[in-house]
């Protein structure tokens, strides 16, 4: 009778460690799978990041940036002949693609130029008064925008022409009356909404977080950009198609990007192009002193994805602008 007891609990024991050991089997499975989620996705941000300093290798790389166009190795890369940007493979850890999509919506492998874009920071109010009709002609007041814009990133609490910047009491908080560090601010001024932030976001920069200093890259402008300098939209568009070569098409071999200041204003007065005002003539240019590159990693078969945003300085030799998601 005792022998029999003693196997009983002998037994229950040996039923009671069988299903905790199934337990602890189960959560250390499961630790392991999230191990293995951890490893993919520092896997994916060090592609990402290998992708990052490869487009910024290669911008730098180029000592001469008095002429820019989309057509080169930077930008629009030929990755059948020369991949560079496109699904580079490291090991077997995954691959990185640097990419953005044109205004067409074609892929581009390669970098962005920064200077096609508007500086919030220190563009006149009638560049961003402009460019913010062109990217949406149903916005109204364009110019009352333009002029929150101005007061909010100008020193003095006076609007340009005497009346009081308006004061942000009602929505909580207080103007800032400097520099925008991010164009995420633009937000936060009167009139800017969400919808027209959607709309204006790929086409402004606050590069460089500067009072004055920026420039748009004539060869690398989309069509608002362009506007936004003081072009018509019929002017602008002739003005693309002569810089995309015979082939129409931007960002392939035959393009025709201007060489320099000279010769562009020159183009523009043989092409019957009103010219632009003195003060907004200032602001061309052929080349560009900045640059931006989206990176993407991928691990473990593209499960894992991981990017990299960086904006460039050639001048400076630096990154300015780093964010991992
Ligand atoms: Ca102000
Ligand atoms: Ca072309």
């Amino acid at each position: 009778m005792k022998k029999g007891a003693i196997l009983i609990i002998t037994l229950w024991i040996l039923a009671i460690l069988a299903i905790l050991s199934i337990g602890i089997g189960g959560r250390m499975g499961l630790e392991l799978k999230l191990t293995g989620f951890n490893r993919d996705a520092i896997a994916a941000l060090y592609l990402a990041k290998a992708g990052a300093k490869r487009a910024t290798a290669v911008i730098l790389s180029k000592q001469d940036h008095t002429m820019d166009s989309l057509n080169e190795t930077w930008s629009c890369n030929n990755e059948a002949t020369n991949p560079l940007f496109k699904e580079i493979k490291i090991g077997e850890s995954g691959y990185f693609t640097v990419s953005h999509p044109y205004y067409d919506n074609r892929v581009f492998y390669g970098a962005k130029d920064e200077e096609a874009r508007v500086n919030i920071n220190n563009a006149p109010r009638d560049v961003i008064a402009r460019l913010i009709a062109s990217i949406d002609p149903t916005a109204e007041g364009a110019d009352e925008i333009a002029a929150n814009i101005e007061d909010w990133r100008d020193q003095d609490t006076v609007r340009q022409g005497g009346s009081a910047e308006y004061d942000y009491t009602e929505e909580g908080y207080k103007r800032k009356d400097a520099l925008f560090d991010s164009v995420d601010e633009l937000l936060l001024v009167k009139g800017v909404d969400r919808v027209l932030f959607d709309k204006l976001k790929g086409y402004i920069t606050v590069y460089p977080i500067a009072n004055s200093g920026w420039q748009i890259n004539v060869n690398t402008a989309p069509l608002p950009a362009l506007e936004a300098l003081g072009f018509t939209a019929s002017d602008a568009g002739t003005i693309i198609a002569n810089r995309a070569g015979p082939d129409g098409v931007e960002g392939t071999a035959d393009d025709t990007p201007f060489i320099n200041k000279d010769s562009f204003l020159t183009y523009l007065v043989n092409a019957g192009i009103a010219p632009l005002t003195p003060a907004n003539t200032t602001f061309v240019s052929c080349g560009s002193s900045f640059f931006r590159v989206t990176s993407k990693g991928y691990a473990s078969g593209g499960r894992a994805v991981r990017t990299v945003t960086c904006v460039i300085s050639v001048t400076a030799g630096d990154i300015l602008y780093w964010n991992e998601e």
